[in-house]
């Protein structure tokens, strides 16, 4: 058994879980070095206290490496669930994570009536959310090439280029470090679309004196990288400058409290505060930032209302933003922090100053 495994038994010990059904495929992967995505099959790591993992695998899926667990075989015409039930401990509590397929779970459950059954994702959850020191490496790169992908953007951010167009633009330029995958769909909002916040890219052409939101992402080696700037076509109003300063500085606030003994929550406070103060509170509407690593999202809201303690090897995003729609004005900006022992490191290195990109004499 690998390290991770060791770390989500000792997990399942700390929170008395004694046996537990993984079926996420990222967590499989975590945890077995694979991507199995069996579509509707049954696909389940067991995993008890006392070791030995097992994965029930359909016949279809043959695997030729060594994936550190015991291989359960079933095939199309047999009942997986039942030859997983034979495994399960019949006097224990059962874990189960929360994206195993009801059809599974129900059928568990009228083999084995008697037994209580729990949501366990979180087991897992909070393993993934401290990285270990290959994963660090791996988040450091991934932020690099999105540092890289984003210099290369702006100079793209011109009047007359549609979202769309900007949008494929990012993905081009992705393709050409190696990033096959965004880790989600590209935000390239223009003025009233910057200054919403789940703006869907359309057809709107950038005009001079827009603020642009380039909000981007890319898999490298499965680890996703996520940051955001916000340019200026052109040029930039009185305004829009008072908004960007004002949101650097949250952002900057932000970072200055992920640290290990702060609370998740403190992160977001620092950098809500200092909004609130210069009199946006209102404006700025979602949560400070969010856990990331082999999902864009993972578990770990950097939120007011999450109390949990910081810890060294954490990473996550400290993106906060100022919406005015009336005025069609949207700044965010977001960097990735992987916390150390004493602060941490800002995986994004670059610049948060104030661009306005210069447009062709016509
Ligand atoms: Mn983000």
């Amino acid at each position: 058994m690998n390290e991770r495994f060791t770390r989500v038994i000792e997990k399942m010990k700390e929170e008395n879980v004694p046996q537990l059904i993984v079926s996420d495929p990222v967590a499989i992967f975590y945890l077995t070095g694979k991507w199995i995505y069996p579509g509707e099959r049954l696909l389940a790591l067991f995993i008890h206290k006392d070791g030995d993992p097992k994965l029930v695998i359909n016949e279809l899926f043959p695997q030729e490496e060594d994936l550190g667990v015991e291989l359960i075989w079933y095939n199309d015409v047999e009942d997986g669930v039942e030859i997983l039930s034979k495994y399960i401990h019949e006097d224990e509590i059962m874990g189960i994570d929360k994206e195993w397929p009801a059809k599974f779970l129900l059928r568990l459950q009228e083999l084995l009536p008697d037994k209580k059954y729990v949501n366990s994702s979180l087991l897992i959850d909070k393993v993934r959310m401290i990285k270990d020191e290959e994963e660090k490496e791996l988040m450091r790169e991934s932020s690099r090439i999105n540092d890289k992908v984003m210099e290369e953007l702006i100079p793209w951010v011109v009047e007359g280029l549609t979202e769309r167009e900007l949008s494929d633009k990012v993905k081009k330029i992705y393709a050409k470090h190696g990033i096959q995958k965004v880790s989600f769909e590209p935000i390239t909002a223009y003025a009233k679309g910057a200054a919403d916040p789940h703006h869907e890219t359309d057809d709107a052409k950038g005009k001079t004196g827009d603020c642009v939101v380039l909000d981007i992402g890319g898999f490298y080696k499965n680890y996703a990288s996520d940051m955001t700037r916000t340019v200026f076509i052109g040029e930039v109003s009185e305004r829009q400058r008072e908004i960007y300063e004002i949101v650097k500085e949250a952002c900057q606030r932000g970072i200055d409290a992920a640290k290990p003994g702060n609370r998740m929550c403190d992160v977001d406070l620092a950098a809500r505060n200092y909004i609130e103060e210069k009199g946006f509170g209102k404006y700025f509407t979602h949560r400070t930032g969010h856990s990331i690593g082999l999902e864009d999202h993972e578990y770990g809201d950097v939120s007011s209302v999450n109390e949990h303690i910081i810890l060294p090897g954490q990473c996550f995003s400290v993106e906060p933003g100022i919406y005015l729609p009336d005025e069609g004005i949207g700044v965010r900006i977001e960097d990735l922090v992987l916390i150390t022992e004493d602060g941490c490191e800002v995986l994004n290195q670059f610049t948060k100053d104030l661009i306005v990109v210069p447009q062709e004499e016509k």
